[in-house]
């Protein structure tokens, strides 16, 4: 795999993540994008063991079609922070649960950043990488009328089911 190109894609979410061992966390946000069918593409980039790859990456992004990049990473968790330095799309970033410190680290790496470039900061964890599958769905919903209806019918199927076991 090269570090300076990346495959032809239909893709409109990016799924980038620091380590394979990110996977079990980042899955979540894939298989909301799934679910809503919204192409996306999963790939492991690392602000710190491929900085050559993320760069390309992120400068690569828009012309190659993506419309939004989801980024996780662990520990000292840069990856979001400076794929967002390098493009003007929006970027989500996601805490990812680490050993040692159990994710405030990620959290804090991630959502501290300097005025002027943004990062959406999603929770530590599964719920987080959830999440940003579906702020991903809510920033492309808003010119997609098909893909927000299938939103809207999201949200009230998880009505519905929160309803069905509401009683005790
Ligand atoms: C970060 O370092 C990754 O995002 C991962 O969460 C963390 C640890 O990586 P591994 O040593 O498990 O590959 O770059």
């Amino acid at each position: 795999m090269s570090e300076n190109e990346f495959a032809p894609t239909d893709a409109l979410v990016g799924v980038i993540m620091g380590s394979r061992n990110d996977w079990d966390t980042m899955r979540a946000a894939a298989d909301i994008l799934d679910e809503l069918q919204i192409p996306n593409e999963r790939l492991v980039v690392s602000a710190h063991r491929t900085p050559t790859r993320m760069v390309n990456y992120a400068t690569q992004a828009s012309q190659r079609g993506l419309k939004v990049i989801i980024a996780g990473a662990g520990g000292a968790a840069h990856l979001p922070g400076m794929v967002a330095s390098e493009t003007n799309l929006p970027v989500i970033g996601v805490p990812v649960q680490s050993r040692a410190l159990q994710g405030l680290d990620s959290l804090l790496s991630i959502v501290q950043m300097p005025g002027g470039i943004p990062v959406a900061t999603m929770s530590i964890g599964t719920s987080g990488a959830k999440n940003a599958g579906l702020m991903a769905a809510r920033i492309l919903a808003l010119s997609d009328d098909a893909l927000a209806k299938r939103l809207a019918e999201f949200v009230e199927k998880q009505t519905a089911a929160v309803l069905e076991s509401a009683e005790l």
